[in-house]
């Protein structure tokens, strides 16, 4: 891989001191789902590593993959999941209320999809706005009558949404502005685009829940930053947003919803802002120890999976995949768990399924095969959506069925 892709400076502050202190070796993208004809084609692999930044303590990628390489062309739809229907819903509406959201009023989203989130506004009488660079799903989200530009988001852009649209009491980001390469011009956007009294909401995994609970295989070429309160709040300051408000989700592992209003709006900051900063503190994520640990639970987890599998498969064994997530696929390249492991791997996503899996190259298949195989095991590698799988796929596990959840550690159920 080319030189110009590495990371050399923090993104926040432009410090050039990163510690690498996690490598997963080398992949695919995690979304790049291969056709049987592409099965035989050379794969592009890039490397894998995490780093964090030793002055403002931002956790990020060494190495950088073309966003246009990535997010042109987009498989991931989270409302194929009841969870997540219900999360943006529950958003769009503590969101409304915090931000004495009006008819009419814009609420902007970034990183649309395929509007899910946005409906919810629009029922309520918001004009509303999508933008994603996805150019199947902006088409999809169009057609479905949710106003959709197919564009990155940019300082560019956001000026110009604002001389056609005005600007807007919401702008929401759900698990887009870790995608982010530039984040300084992305947040010059949303200063630019929002009204001097919004709200802008943003949700991103937090760090502190990836680390302690080793999420290891949130760490992808798509999400270049994975954050903390304290590097975040510096990136806004910066900018002459603040946060005023951090509310804790279960979703994605751990995910922390974040309020940031102008620094001069009328919001006034919650005490639950300094809480986490103080946690973060007392947790020691400004110093190399977590990180350290963090790595080497990881090694012993990579350890622990394969052996099971392995015995498994030596005992004849019939075992599945559930779940074709990118969390999945790092997962499986990071623990080399090919079709020879998995037979096969459901998913719910109509746009995955008959597809394969990239590096691992094992077949996509509808949920409905997993009841009608009867298999023994299913590596559950949506681990982020267990209550909601285990509660779908009852009458196979009163069948005998069980699932190996991954992580934190490895288990059966
Ligand atoms: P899921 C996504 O990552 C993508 P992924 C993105 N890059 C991001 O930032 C993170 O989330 C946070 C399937 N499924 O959500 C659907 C079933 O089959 O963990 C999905 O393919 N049956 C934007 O891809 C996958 O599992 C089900 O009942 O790691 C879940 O993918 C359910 C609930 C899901 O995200």
């Amino acid at each position: 891989m080319s030189r110009k892709y590495l990371q050399s400076s923090c993104r926040i502050c432009s410090n050039t001191t990163l510690h690498s202190f996690l490598d997963l070796g080398s992949m695919p993208i995690p979304n790049g789902f291969l056709t049987k004809e592409q099965l035989s084609q050379k794969e592009n692999k890039y490397p894998l590593k995490a780093c964090v930044c030793t002055s403002c303590w931002l956790v990020q990628l060494t190495h950088v993959i073309p966003a246009e390489i990535m997010f042109r062309n987009y498989v991931y739809i989270p409302s194929t999941s009841t969870t997540m229907v219900q999360h943006f819903e529950s958003l769009s509406i503590e969101s409304s209320k915090k931000a004495y959201l009006r008819k009419n009023n814009l609420v902007v989203d970034i990183g649309s999809n395929d509007g899910t989130l946005l409906s919810n506004y629009k029922k309520n009488g918001a004009r509303i706005l999508g933008v994603d660079p996805a150019q199947n799903l902006a088409k999809k989200a169009n057609a479905q009558g949710i106003p959709t530009l197919a564009h990155y988001f940019t300082k560019e852009l956001a000026s110009a949404i604002v001389a056609e649209h005005g600007r807007a009491k919401i702008i929401t980001a759900t698990n887009v502005i870790a995608h982010i390469d530039n984040l300084h011009d992305a947040i010059d956007g949303v200063r630019t685009l929002l009204h001097p009294n919004g709200l802008f909401v943003m949700e991103a995994p937090y760090l502190v829940d990836l680390i302690d609970n080793n999420e290891f295989d949130t760490i992808y070429h798509e999400h270049l930053s994975y954050f903390a309160v304290h590097p975040l709040q510096k990136l806004f300051n910066m900018h002459n947003l603040h946060i005023i408000d951090i509310i804790k989700q279960p979703v994605h592992g751990g995910t922390i919803r974040v309020y940031v209003s102008p620094i001069d709006s009328n919001y006034s900051v919650h005490p639950r802002v300094e809480n986490f900063i103080t946690e973060e503190k007392v947790k020691q994520f400004h110093t190399l120890a977590p990180y350290r640990d963090f790595a080497s639970r990881v090694k012993n987890m990579k350890k622990d999976l394969i052996l099971l599998l392995k015995r498994i498969k030596q005992e004849g064994k019939f075992i599945v995949g559930y779940g074709a997530s990118a969390k999945g696929n790092v997962l499986e390249n990071y623990c080399a768990i090919n079709s020879d492991i998995l037979n096969y791997i459901v998913d719910s996503t109509p746009y995955k399924q008959g597809k394969y899996t990239p590096g691992t190259h094992i077949r996509i298949c509808s949920e409905e095969k997993l009841l009608k195989d009867r298999p023994d095991y299913a590596l559950l590698t949506s681990w982020n959506f267990t209550e909601e799988i285990l509660e779908k796929n009852k009458k196979y596990r009163e069948g005998g069925g069980q699932f190996i959840i991954p992580v934190p550690g490895v288990r059966i159920v």
